[in-house]
């Protein structure tokens, strides 16, 4: 019986199929009226690259993927990333054209104040992360994918790039991931147009190339001429059906459909003018389709993945003066605050047992993913997970986030809820030398849109800290330090995001430390307390948000002057975020940090040579 039923869907499947075609392919030609119609109204963007793929995109949106187009964000319907984001207006159409966009809406694209902006952002519903920096789609796809199998859903994640955009390093990241981790519901799609923007792409139409390359990263791959919509469903059939991701490599041409546009070297970004556009639109009318009232397979109904934030976190018991690093602290931590909130998941990049983040693996491993030393999908993998809902923790050594700056910049656009968590900062970490030591991190975070900065002492602290960023909506890094540092603070003690501590009081100078500095400042401020001399020490736990009005009321006791100290380079850290927040309030900032190339050594060595130790605060406080 059931396999008649089965036989009897997929006959009936079959003549959809073979009825639909000229539907999809009608549907095809309308987004590529709205693409064209919409850049030409608003003089930029890349109707061509829309074009090449639009077969492919009606294809899936129309005929192939399961979602409620009435709500983007449920959360089993299928995803779908535009990687190659410059694509926007063709992604714009098909949600104007299943319903959920107004199509009048469409002629608004790049707008000031419209959210049809020129790349896809998630203040579009339908648009789980920010695209348009080429290379990061994929990897993000992979998170997702991996979130899925987590939650016991079923939907797919399909992401289409470019040929030129494949040439990412970051792609290939993702692809050798979702290949070791078998991500058979990830399927990539390149749309292999030939063309990039200022020439052909390295390998054009050669397909055998871009085949190859998946397979020997563990995928299967299909190739089809992605302008015929029977190929295209026929290979989409096969999602799934094997242990394997998809590539679906798509042979395609830049503008095609559009007789004076197709294959045409120098269209690439370039609108058409009023006439260009009516004569495109009288090639593609006559075949169009509109979408509405389209049937879209309805997304299985399967329970929602508990994802809700706890009240509150189990309570935390250290002893004052016990030695343990921040990095460990952080790892405790980490299985404390995951314990209670089933939303946070882990990765790291083949650090753990340096990070701590293997305290987690040991105790959750179904909520950890090692990403092995590929930074950049670490970061990318870890936004894929946000936006299913789940509270990443990626952890690696501080300086190798760096690596994976545009990665965290996107992040960034995307007001992804991510954190990371970098360890080894500093010249503190010794021996290891130079290109271990991260000291330009505090730099790099610190200007990321919305970003949260915080740089935590001792244990007390870095638990604290990671309570609130399990809790803070947004993207957040945590530094942390390999050398022990003694409990200082009670187990009640509060770390409020933008707070910061005073601990001790003094008229003759402010000192302002974070990390292993403030052992060093308060080192100091006993040396000069025994000749009489008494300073204030802040615990400048969070470097951003800034803890403005402690830092401020100290300095106003100490004649608007503020010493800083900080292991990182003297550029974008700790002594310019005291300087850029207080600066207008007079307050004139004395910097002491690392100025200048480190080497190997003891971490006391390089911290006396460098002039961030107790022993150089004291003279500055002396020489003010
Ligand atoms: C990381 C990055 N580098 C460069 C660009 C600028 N850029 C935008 S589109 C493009 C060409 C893309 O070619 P391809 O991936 O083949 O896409 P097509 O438009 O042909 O579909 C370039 C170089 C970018 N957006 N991101
Ligand atoms: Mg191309």
């Amino acid at each position: 019986m059931a396999f008649a039923t089965g036989a009897l869907n997929y006959q009936f499947l079959k003549f959809m199929i073979e009825t639909d075609t000229e539907l999809l392919k009608g549907i095809a030609n309308q987004l590529r009226i709205h693409s064209i119609e919409a850049t030409t109204a608003a003089g930029s963007g890349h109707p061509t690259s829309c074009c090449s793929a639009a077969d492919v995109v009606a294809a899936l949106f129309f005929g192939h993927m399961k979602y409620d187009p009435k709500n983007p964000h449920y959360y089993n319907n299928d995803r779908f990333i535009l990687s190659k984001g410059h694509a926007a207006p063709l992604l714009y159409a098909v949600w104007a054209e299943n319903g959920f966009v107004p199509v009048a809406e469409l002629l608004k694209l790049r707008q000031f104040g419209n959210d049809l902006e020129g790349h896809p952002t998630p203040r579009l519903a339908f648009a789980d992360v920010a695209t348009g920096s080429l290379g990061q789609g994929l990897g993000v796809g992979a998170g997702m994918a991996l979130a899925a199998r987590q939650d016991k859903l079923d939907y797919n994640t399909y992401v289409l790039l470019g040929d030129g955009e494949i040439a990412e390093g970051a792609v290939w990241e993702a692809a050798s991931f979702a290949g070791i981790y078998k991500l058979n519901n990830l399927i990539a799609i390149v749309d292999a147009n030939r063309l990039g923007q200022s020439q052909a792409t390295a390998f054009g139409h050669d397909i055998n190339v871009y085949r190859d390359r998946f397979k020997a990263f563990g995928w299967r791959v299909e190739e089809v001429d992605g302008h015929d919509i029977e190929e295209i469903i026929e290979v989409l059939g096969g999602v799934g059906l094997d242990d394997k991701p998809l590539a679906i490599i798509a042979k395609t041409y830049k503008g095609a459909g559009v007789s004076f546009l197709q294959d045409q070297d120098g269209w690439h970004g370039r609108p058409l003018n009023q006439e260009e556009a009516a004569r495109a639109v009288a090639e593609l009318q006559p075949s169009a389709k509109s979408g509405l009232g389209v049937p879209i397979p309805a997304p299985t109904n399967l329970p929602a993945p508990e994802l809700t934030a706890p009240a509150s976190y189990p309570a935390i018991s250290y002893k004052l003066g016990d030695q343990i690093a921040t990095r460990e602290a952080y790892g405790t931590a980490l299985v404390r605050v995951g314990g209670a909130d089933l939303r946070v998941v882990a990765m790291d990049g083949d650090t753990k047992n340096s990070t701590f983040s293997d305290k987690f693996f040991k105790q959750f491993p179904e909520r950890f993913t090692e990403c092995f030393i590929a930074e950049q999908n670490l970061v990318a993998v870890a936004v894929g997970f946000a936006t299913r809902g789940h509270v990443p923790f990626a952890s690696t050594f501080a300086t190798f986030f760096t690596r994976a700056a545009d990665q965290i910049r996107v992040a960034g656009i995307s007001q992804a809820n991510v954190k990371l968590v970098g360890s080894h900062v500093g010249i503190s970490i010794g021996e290891d030398g130079p290109s271990q030591m991260a000291l330009e991190d505090l730099a790099l975070m610190r200007a990321i849109v919305g970003s949260t900065v915080l740089y935590p002492a001792e244990a007390v602290a870095t638990e604290k800290l990671v309570e609130q960023m399990a809790q803070h909506k947004g993207l957040c890094f945590l530094r942390t330090s390999r050398p022990k540092t003694p409990v200082i603070y009670g187990n009640d003690e509060t770390f409020p995001i933008g707070g910061a501590k005073v601990l001790r009081t003094g008229d003759k100078a402010t000192v302002v430390a974070a990390g292993v500095t403030l052992f060093e400042a308060l080192k100091a401020a006993d040396q000069l307390l025994a000749e009489g001399i008494k300073i204030t020490v802040v615990d400048a736990y969070s470097i951003k948000p800034l803890g403005k009005a402690e830092i401020l009321a100290a300095a106003q006791k100490t004649n608007l002057t503020v010493i800083t100290v900080e292991d990182h380079y003297t550029e974008g850290g700790l002594g310019d975020a005291v300087a850029g927040e207080l600066s207008s309030a007079g307050v004139k900032v004395h910097k002491l940090a690392v100025n200048g190339l480190p080497r190997s050594g003891h971490a006391a060595e390089l911290m006396a040579a460098f002039g961030i130790d107790a022993a150089a605060i004291v003279k500055t406080v002396k020489a003010l």
